[in-house]
C-alpha cells in the first residue's frame, strides 16, 4: 500500500493519525497542494477529483476520501476499535465525525481558503477557477466559532466526543482544531472543555506521528 498525501492537508493528517493508532505505517508519496501538483495531469490520472489523500493498494486499486480509507483500515485491523463496536457506538462515531468534518474542517476551510494568497482562484479544492470571496473569511470564522461552541457543550462532562473511548470522531475534530489554530482561529477562552480535550488528545503518540501543519507552523 502507499498513500498520496501532503503535509499541509488536514484530511491526510486524519488518515495518518488513524493508521498510527493502529500501529500501521505505509509509504507516502508527496503531492504539493500549494505548488499545484494535485492539479497536474499526472495526479489527475490517479484521482480525477484532484484531492488528497489517496490510498493505493498493491493491486493498484485506489481509495479516496479520508473516512473511506479509515473504514477500510478498520475492517482490516479492527483493534483498537476506532469506529465504535456496538450499533449505537458506530452511529455516534459517524455522527460526531460528520459534524467535525462539515461543521469543523469545512468551516475552517471557508476561512482559510478565501484568505490566503496561494489559494487565490482555488477556493474549491481540487480545481482551478473558483475565486476567493472576502466576505466568506468572516463567515468561516463565525462557523468555526459555532463549531467550538457545540464541541464545548458536548465535552463539558466527558473525555471524548463520541463514546467513552478515543475514536475516529476525535481524530477528525482534532484535525479541525489543529487547522483552526494554524489559521489563527484559536480555541476561545470560554471553551475550557475543548481546551482540556485538545490538550489531552494531543499528547497521544499518534498525534505526533504526522506533525503536518505543526511542522509548517514551526517553520514559520
Ligand atoms: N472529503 C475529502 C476532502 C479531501 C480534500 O479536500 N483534500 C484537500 C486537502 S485537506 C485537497 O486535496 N485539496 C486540494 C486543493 O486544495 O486543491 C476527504 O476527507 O478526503
Amino acid at each position: 500500500m502507499k498513500i498520496y498525501e501532503d503535509d499541509l492537508a488536514p484530511s491526510c493528517r486524519r488518515v495518518r493519525i488513524f493508521m498510527a493508532e493502529k500501529g500501521i505505517d505505509v509509504s507516502g508519496s508527496k503531492v504539493g497542494i500549494l505548488q499545484g501538483e494535485n492539479l497536474e495531469q499526472e495526479f489527475l490520472s490517479i484521482n480525477p477529483y484532484g484531492l488528497l489523500p489517496v490510498l493505493e493498494l498493491d493491486d493498484g486499486t485506489r481509495i479516496c476520501e479520508s473516512v473511506a480509507i479509515c473504514r477500510y483500515i478498520e475492517a482490516l485491523h479492527p483493534n483498537p476499535p476506532l469506529m465504535g463496536t456496538t450499533a449505537l457506538e458506530q452511529a455516534f462515531v459517524d455522527m460526531y465525525d460528520r459534524r467535525s468534518d462539515f461543521d469543523g474542517i469545512l468551516a475552517v476551510a471557508e476561512f482559510f481558503r478565501n484568505a490566503i494568497e496561494p489559494l487565490a482562484g482555488r477556493v474549491v479544492p481540487g480545481v482551478r477557477g473558483t475565486e476567493q470571496i472576502p466576505a466568506l473569511i468572516e463567515r468561516g470564522r463565525q462557523r468555526t466559532l459555532i463549531f467550538f461552541r457545540h464541541m464545548e457543550r458536548r465535552l463539558a462532562d466527558r473525555d471524548y466526543l463520541a463514546t467513552d473511548r478515543f475514536t475516529n470522531a476525535d481524530i477528525t475534530a482534532m484535525c479541525a482544531v489543529d487547522w483552526a489554530e494554524f489559521a489563527g482561529l484559536d480555541i476561545p477562552a470560554d471553551c475550557p472543555s475543548v481546551q482540556r480535550w485538545y490538550g489531552q488528545i494531543n499528547t497521544r503518540p499518534s498525534a505526533q506521528a504526522w506533525p503536518g501543519m505543526k511542522v509548517l507552523a514551526a517553520r514559520g
